[in-house]
């Protein structure tokens, strides 16, 4: 009986997961609640409701990736026959900050009014456990209220982690504090080679600055090696320096104001140390569980994640949690979001229908942005065996590169696919302009059990670069060099 219960749900973080998760069970007439509450970072940093994404994820990082590649595109746009009279052009870092600050602004409050008028309840404060089916929380004044809630929904995601060594805190800052970050980043140390690393370094060197990426291991593990190595391939070409197998020591303030990082090479097991005007640590994020006390619901954890079923059950019943904050999902806003709605709707609308975690299509957004769905090459050949798989690849010139003379080395892109019948496509991959709209309706074929045979009877949109993945004919196989001869 629902109401015994203050609410039918209380949702504990109000980003990307637990906002879509709030915003559906209304729908269904479910009473719900959501809390949410942003801890400044060290660097003092804050933000408004809406999560990661909205505030200092996906949305600000794409408008800066946009800036970016706007800055190449005027010096393109000489060689079209613009007259664009200042050729020296640079951006204005403020201004960019600012208007990036204002759209962020626009959507908490877009955010804010929805879920009024949804009739979401939303409290802008931190949630914990009492028990199973109690919430504690504190107002704005200081008071302490409990609330108790049939079902409740974790969705707190995560935040950057800092490295353990001298300096860190206080002189680094994270992806939190990048988009409003009011001084200039000049000359900027990015450690770690995940994508939200070789992101950002990729947007503050076509916004003119001078990035390093510092590599522990590999770039972008977990994702397909061949296309992870082109992309840094790409990004060296671009000027971006490489650090490679090399970790962190100390950061200390020079007398000057820079800062001077020591790090340490472990294939080599020399030290070094360089001096830079920012330090943004990506070494990926830790799940936000501190405050929750999970223990006192019996909520079980992994590191600083939350286990879940195939259902997003917790080892709670009645307690799910979806997004980051789940062990072993992809960190990606859709992922949150999809998971969220359809917890929802199986809570409070009678549906059985689960969350599908395969072929997430996701996209790195560096300048040639690399897309991808499905499998890697090397995931396909540990699953099936290379003997099983057939995959297909190619180079390929966009036609909008001729003019200005863009290089086009590291346009390629590839298909894996089962060696036998019609050959099923397991994963495909394109590095180039717009990836992930290229990258997007394939995903949809791809889970509607596409085929290479299919693919090469699917008509071309020409002139296009997505047309390619209706061309690809030349298999790794065959030895042939994939390299198109105009
Ligand atoms: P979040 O959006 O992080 O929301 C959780 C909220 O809960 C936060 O507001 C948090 O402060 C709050 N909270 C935490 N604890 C409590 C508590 N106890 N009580 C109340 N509130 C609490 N994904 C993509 O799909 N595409 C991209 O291009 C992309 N780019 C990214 C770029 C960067 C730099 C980063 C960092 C992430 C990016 N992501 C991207 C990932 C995406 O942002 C996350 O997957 C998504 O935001 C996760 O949503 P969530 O609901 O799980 O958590
Ligand atoms: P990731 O994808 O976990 O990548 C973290 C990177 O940082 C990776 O290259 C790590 O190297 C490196 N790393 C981790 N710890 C350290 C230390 N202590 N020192 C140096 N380098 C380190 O995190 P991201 O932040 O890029 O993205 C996290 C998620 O957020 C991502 O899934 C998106 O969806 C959003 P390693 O390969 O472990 O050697």
């Amino acid at each position: 009986n629902a109401s015994k219960f203050d609410y039918d749900l209380v949702v504990l973080g109000g980003g990307s997961g637990g906002l879509a998760c709030a915003k559906e069970a209304v729908e269904y007439g479910a009473r719900v609640l959501c809390l949410d509450y942003v801890k400044p970072t060290p660097a003092g940093t804050k933000w408004g409701v809406g999560g990661t994404c909205v505030n200092v994820g996906c949305i600000p990082k794409k408008l800066m990736h946009q800036a970016s590649l706007l800055g190449e595109a005027v010096h393109e746009a000489v060689a079209y026959g613009w007259n664009v009279n200042d050729r020296d052009i640079k951006p204005d870092w403020k201004k960019l900050v600012k208007v990036v600050q204002n759209h962020i602004k626009s959507v908490n409050w877009v955010t804010r009014v929805d879920l009024r008028d949804k009739k979401v309840e939303y409290v802008n404060s931190i949630g914990s456990f009492v028990n199973p089916h109690t919430i504690k929380y504190k107002t704005k004044q200081g008071e302490l209220k409990q609330l108790t809630a049939q079902y409740v929904v974790i969705a707190v995601g995560g935040r950057p982690r800092y490295p353990p060594i001298k300096g860190a805190i206080e002189l680094g800052i994270t992806s939190d504090d990048i988009f409003s970050y009011e001084k200039e980043p000049g000359r900027t140390l990015v450690v770690g080679a995940g994508y939200v690393g070789l992101e950002c370094a990729c947007f503050l060197k076509g916004l003119g600055y001078d990035p390093t990426v510092m590599v522990r291991s590999i770039v972008l593990r977990g994702f397909d090696r061949q296309m992870s190595e082109f992309l840094a391939a790409m990004m060296t070409e671009r000027g971006i320096h490489f650090l490679n197998t090399t970790i962190p020591m100390g950061v200390e303030r020079t007398p000057e104001g820079k800062l001077l990082v020591q790090y340490r090479n472990t294939t080599t097991q020399t030290d070094g140390s360089d001096v830079f005007d920012t330090v943004l640590w990506a070494i990926g994020r830790k799940g936000l569980i501190e405050d929750l006390n999970l223990g006192a619901a019996g909520v079980q954890t992994y590191n600083d994640k939350v286990i879940v079923d195939h259902t997003e059950a917790t080892s709670v019943p009645h307690i799910f949690a979806v997004g980051d904050i789940i062990y072993g999902r992809p960190e990606l806003t859709p992922v949150a979001i999809l998971s969220g709605r359809l917890l929802a709707r199986r809570l409070f609308a009678g549906s059985t229908q689960l969350m599908d975690y395969t072929d997430v299509a996701t996209t790195v957004f560096t300048p040639l942005e690399y897309s991808c769905v499905g499998m890697s090459e090397e995931m396909a050949i540990e699953r099936l065996g290379a003997d099983n798989i057939e995959v297909f690849h190619g180079y390929y010139k966009p036609t909008e590169f001729f003019i200005p003379q863009k290089s086009f080395r590291h346009c390629y892109l590839k298909a894996v696919a089962e060696v036998s019948g019609d050959q099923k496509i397991l994963g495909l991959h394109y590095i180039g302009p717009v990836a992930g709209e290229v990258i997007q309706g394939f995903a949809a074929a791809l889970k509607s059990g596409l085929t290479v045979k299919t693919l090469l009877n699917t008509v071309g949109i020409h002139p296009t670069t997505a047309e390619e993945f209706t061309r690809l004919s030349i298999t790794k196989r065959s030895g042939v060099d994939p390299t198109p001869a105009s």
